[in-house]
């Protein structure tokens, strides 16, 4: 049904942090949406497709006076070089943009000015951690200390990673700051709060409304059981950001103008692309659906405070927030503060982009479980589906179309039911596709290349003998393999872009859903070259070495 509807759809990734490099903890998150992108395009629907990166807060400011260059200077910087990790990696934006722009500052106003209209804003006066050094209070990330619950040392003041639980920084025992070393002290200051509570029963009802996950439904449900507290906006100086209008010396909060970055980045495109409307996609009747693809750490972002603002200043809602978990490699994991960080580009010094996309496609599905980065495990599994099963379907039937037949399929395939057995697969492929069940689309094509595999040893086509009556079956049992074969990479081209790429080349014919049901017969393609490589196990003592 799905696919004769045609869909209107926006699709956003979290925005990384202008801070530091794309890693590979980040990539999963970015091909995971790239590969739901690339099919739901393939399937004729309308999808645009954007991230930005998240260009304020303390931990900018700080890392950029500690480069000695300006905050302006560093996120710049940074931003080329995440364009330039996702080009890499065949993440196929619409629009990579920034949240220190001039839209995003424009709607951050706009929906401040419109929250404190609505009566959603307090003031309020609160004790907090301030560096006596540095002269600057002191966000969560920047106070460390022992757990007040479970005792554990070096924590971070908003929450135990031994433990997990949450608390405020000023129950923290022993609290350093993390800037300067020192002890902080408790100072007054005031700030602007975001009256979440007033939303709770519209947080209540859309939470079930068919947008979240059950997983997700219950991580939400515990923060409601601890009662929705206000959520405070605004910072103080020195902070890099947007000042607040009328409030001196206080800026707002990032994760406030964050989530608006989704929006501005559209606002953004749709300077370049006048086809598209803005208002007809941010508007509450909107004929679009919108979908943010994060992790599990930033769930409460994402299901409380955003939907609630939205909410609040009379914007449409998103259809689904689609939440993975963590990378973790040798079960430890890899968080974006803490821990071995692979970056995108290092991993491109050693490895190519499909790899990465295969593995993690390959234990992918819509739950919020971490998955495992397992170096030897990833080199056998490509080479074992990649080259052994994929390519060689292709190269050991184009050998005998190239080298007698002028490169000419024949115009009959050997077994048309095998044919049909494939296309019906189909269907089973879609809905894994529409669910974000990537493991199962892997699965499920591997399964195929192996009965096609399987064929093609029953038909033995080396073993037929080169004469005149012969010739007309070897054609059609080598033309049967390649259509195969073209079948199963049509799936997975959301997948592996660039393998994709190349088979369309050797194919001389586009890899195309629609064409799924017709077979190519007749047609001339070209002279085999190796679409893919081996990888060696040497490879990952190599990437290791980056990082000794
Ligand atoms: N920079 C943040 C992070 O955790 C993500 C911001 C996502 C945008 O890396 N936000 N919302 N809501
Ligand atoms: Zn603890």
């Amino acid at each position: 049904m799905l696919s004769t509807v045609l869909r209107k759809i926006l699709v956003t990734c979290a925005l990384p942090y202008a801070n530091g490099p794309i890693h590979i903890g980040h990539m999963l998150e970015h091909i995971q949406a790239d590969i739901w992108v690339r099919y739901q395009r393939m399937r004729g629907h309308e999808v645009w497709f954007v991230s930005a990166d998240d260009a304020h807060g303390t931990a900018i400011m700080l890392k950029s006076e500690n480069l000695g260059i300006s905050s302006n200077q560093l996120i710049k910087n940074i931003r080329r070089e995440h364009q330039r990790d996702f080009i890499n990696f065949k993440i196929s934006y619409d629009n990579y943009y920034s949240t220190h722009s001039i839209e995003n500052l424009y709607l951050l106003r706009k929906i401040f000015s419109s929250l404190n209209t609505n009566g959603l804003i307090q003031k309020k006066i609160i004790s907090q951690f301030y560096d006596n050094i540095k002269n600057i209070f002191l966000p969560d990330r920047f106070i460390k200390g022992t757990c007040p619950l479970c005792k554990s040392r070096d924590q971070y003041g908003d929450n135990c990673e031994i433990c997990s639980s949450t608390y405020d920084p000023i129950d923290l025992i022993n609290p350093i700051s993390v800037i300067s070393g020192t002890k902080p002290i408790l100072k007054d200051t005031e700030h602007l709060y975001f009256n979440l509570p007033l939303l709770s029963d519209f947080l209540k009802k859309w939470i079930h409304s068919g947008v979240l996950e059950n997983s997700v439904i219950k991580k939400t449900k515990e923060w409601f059981q601890k009662g929705l507290k206000p959520w405070g906006i605004s910072r103080d100086a020195p902070y890099f950001g947007f000042k607040i209008p009328g409030f001196p010396n206080k800026y707002f909060y990032v994760w406030l103008d964050a989530p608006i970055g989704y929006i501005s980045a559209f606002k953004n495109l749709c300077l370049k692309n006048k086809k598209l409307n803005f208002n007809s996609l941010w508007h509450k009747k909107s004929n679009y659906e919108l979908y943010h693809f994060i992790g599990k750490d930033i769930i409460y972002f994402h299901t409380l405070f955003w939907p609630a603002i939205l909410e609040a200043v009379y914007l449409r809602k998103p259809n689904g927030i689609f939440v993975h978990g963590y990378l973790t490699m040798n079960g430890l994991k890899l968080s974006k503060s803490r821990g071995m960080l692979i970056t995108a580009n290092d991993w491109l010094k050693c490895f190519d982009s499909d790899s990465l996309r295969y593995y993690y496609a390959s234990k992918l599905s819509n739950n919020i479980n971490d998955i495992e980065m397992d170096l030897e495990h990833f080199i056998t599994k490509i080479n074992s589906d990649i080259v052994n099963k994929l390519v060689n379907l292709a190269s050991r039937n184009a050998y005998f179309i190239n080298k007698y037949f002028n490169g000419y399929l024949s115009n009959e395939l050997s077994d048309d039911k095998l044919y049909q057995y494939f296309i019906n697969s189909s269907s089973k492929i879609e809905d894994c596709f529409e669910n974000r069940e990537f493991s199962t689309v892997i699965r499920e094509s591997m399964r195929l290349i192996d009965i096609a595999n399987q064929y093609i040893n029953e038909k033995k086509p080396w073993k037929i003998e080169v004469k005149e009556e012969n010739m007309n079956k070897l054609q059609k049992i080598c033309t049967m393999g390649i259509n195969l074969f073209r079948i199963v990479m049509i799936f997975l081209k959301p997948i592996l872009p660039d393998l994709a790429n190349k088979t369309e080349l050797f194919l001389i014919s586009n890899l195309v859903w629609q064409s799924i049901k017709k077979p190519l017969l007749s047609h001339k393609i070209n002279k085999f070259k190796p679409l893919y490589t081996r990888i060696s196990f040497e490879k990952i003592s190599q990437l290791m070495n980056l990082y000794r």
